[in-house]
């Protein structure tokens, strides 16, 4: 039988199956040990958007799964995955992977994108999977769309709840021009219902009825929750609400996040599910993955939140892995103050003596310090070269106007004896460009000796090339400070930015690094 009519047939019987519903044989779990966070670590299932629930005793954890190639930076979510515990300390989850499918669950919905879900137990005691999808046949200029389907146990089996088509997309239920997806539900004490959705930095929220389904009144906007950008999560604690969310609200001084494309999650209270809501502050620093997306929860006396990060092997920010942690409370505070989560990972091996000692460095750049904010200084000597990097993952210069020169420097908070440095550039034009980010027409090394600048002996080629290690061997040299200089390419009137996504720097012999950047402070000379 031909593929597609395979693929037809089985995606027609589990719809007829779930409208008759009928009794479908409960997914089976693999268990997982894990000994930190990521929960998932080994790479071989990716795990996004993590969404909490407490049920039958045990909390389980909805998510989407990235299934990405390393060098393609796109959300393929083409389903979602469930884990469950028991014992959070336990480090046992059972893992429900491949447990849902946008096609699968709604008549309307196309393959693929299966974003940010929330399961809720709604006042009738069942539960409702609020699921992002993508609308298959709208005409709508963006064609995310909320659909809601109903299941007896968090398990499934699983059926649309409203056949007639999502309860939010730009047409429904009333038009609007946001990107619907990021849907979070939460069933008050007095058993009235509330969802809140919405990405780029709009965030909307209305009641629902007890049906979970029909929108009671018009939908609001929030605006006073600062840096909002997505992911909201919804939930009450003592009688407060309280809304966690990714925040991009970047910049050298923000207490969000120092680069545009990573967030953090912040938090703000209201008294009323429907706001309004006062931002409280920063509850979780950015991760490695460039979205953060928290969900928080009490089970069993303790709070925790969940997120995903790109920590796990062969992770990336199109790769992401579920985390989990404990969320502590100040509650002299009115309202009480959700303390900073303390992000922990599971143990690694313990460090070997290696010769890059660039990790060990303060990194400072001639743009500095205020570094165009889509880059990340941070990113030069953090041990990470990705195949299809993203601006975070690289110090960059792009301005409208870019000088013919530019450097980035590395101190040491005592001298090093080096011999050779290693530095992979980014670009996105040719050699020789005087437009967008192109690779230097020439650059040098240089360290500090004596209050003065002088170049690293009887050096090798410096090459240029992208996306490669450019390696440069040279006489030994000790020093506190390391410079690359780049001289830019361009036509004497207009140059090209400069990007570097990982720069290595080679002591003579293999060493321990202390924690990173030590005691550096920028200065190089004797004071
Ligand atoms: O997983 C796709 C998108 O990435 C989610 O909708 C956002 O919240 C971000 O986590």
């Amino acid at each position: 039988m031909p593929l597609a009519l395979n693929k037809w047939r089985v995606q027609g019987f589990c719809l007829l199956l779930a409208a008759l519903n009928v009794r479908v044989p409960p997914p089976q779990p693999r268990l997982i040990h894990t000994s930190g966070n990521p929960i998932m670590a080994d790479g071989e299932y990716y795990s996004a958007d993590p969404a909490p629930l407490v049920a039958d005793g045990k909390l389980y954890i909805l998510a989407g799964r990235d299934e990405a190639p390393a060098d393609v930076n796109d959300f393929i979510m083409k389903e979602w995955q469930l884990l469950a515990t028991d014992d959070v300390a336990s480090g046992e989850w059972l893992h429900y992977p491949s447990l849902l499918r946008p096609e699968r669950l709604f008549a309307w919905a196309a393959e693929g994108r299966a974003y940010a879900g929330q399961i809720v137990r709604g006042p009738d005691g069942r539960y409702y999977l609020y699921a992002p999808v993508e609308q298959r046949d709208s005409t709508n200029p963006d064609k995310f769309a909320i659909g809601v389907a109903v299941a007896d146990s968090p398990l499934g089996p699983w059926r649309d709840a409203h056949p007639q088509g999502p309860i939010v997309s730009q047409s429904v239920p009333e038009r609007n021009d946001i990107q619907n997806i990021d849907p979070t539900v939460m069933v008050d004490d007095d058993g009235r219902v509330y969802l809140y959705w919405g990405t780029f930095g709009r965030l909307r929220g209305i009641e629902l009825e007890r049906d979970m389904i029909t929108p009671k009144g018009n939908a609001i906007s929030v605006t006073t929750l600062d840096g909002y950008f997505e992911a909201p999560w919804l939930f009450k604690r003592r009688n407060t609400y309280y809304m966690v969310y990714a925040g991009n609200k970047a910049g050298r001084e923000s207490e969000c996040t120092p680069t545009l494309y990573h967030a953090c999650i912040a938090y703000g209270t209201a008294e009323s599910p429907l706001g309004p809501w006062t931002y409280r502050g920063v509850v979780l620093a950015p991760v490695s993955s460039t979205t953060s997306h928290p969900g928080v929860i009490e089970f069993k006396g303790q709070w925790y939140i969940t997120y995903h990060t790109a920590d796990a092997k062969g992770g990336g920010h199109f790769r992401r892995s579920v985390a989990i942690d404990k969320v502590e409370w100040d509650d002299s505070a009115a309202p009480a103050r959700m303390l900073r989560v303390v992000q922990t990972h599971a143990p690694k091996a313990g460090p070997k003596p290696q010769r890059n000692i660039a990790p060990a460095a303060l990194a400072t750049a001639s743009n500095g310090p205020d570094i165009p904010v889509q880059y990340w200084i941070a990113a030069l000597n953090d041990g990470m070269v990705r195949k299809s990097p993203l601006p975070p993952d690289m110090w960059g210069s792009w301005t409208a106007h870019n000088p013919p020169r530019q450097w980035i420097q590395y101190s040491w908070d005592r001298p090093v004896a080096i011999n050779a440095a290693r530095i992979v550039f980014w670009a996105d034009q040719p050699a020789g460009s005087g437009v967008g980010v192109a690779p230097p027409r020439s650059w040098h090394l240089e360290y500090r000796k004596a209050g003065e600048w002088r170049q690293v002996p009887k050096t090798g080629a410096y090459g240029h090339e992208p996306g490669i290690f450019e390696q440069v061997g040279f006489a030994p040299v000790t020093t506190r400070c390391l410079r690359a200089v780049f001289d830019a390419s361009g036509d004497g009137n207009a140059y090209a930015a400069l990007a570097v996504q990982e720069w290595e720097v080679l002591a003579i012999e293999p060493q321990r690094l202390p924690p990173a950047a030590g005691g550096a402070d920028g200065h190089c000379d004797a004071r």
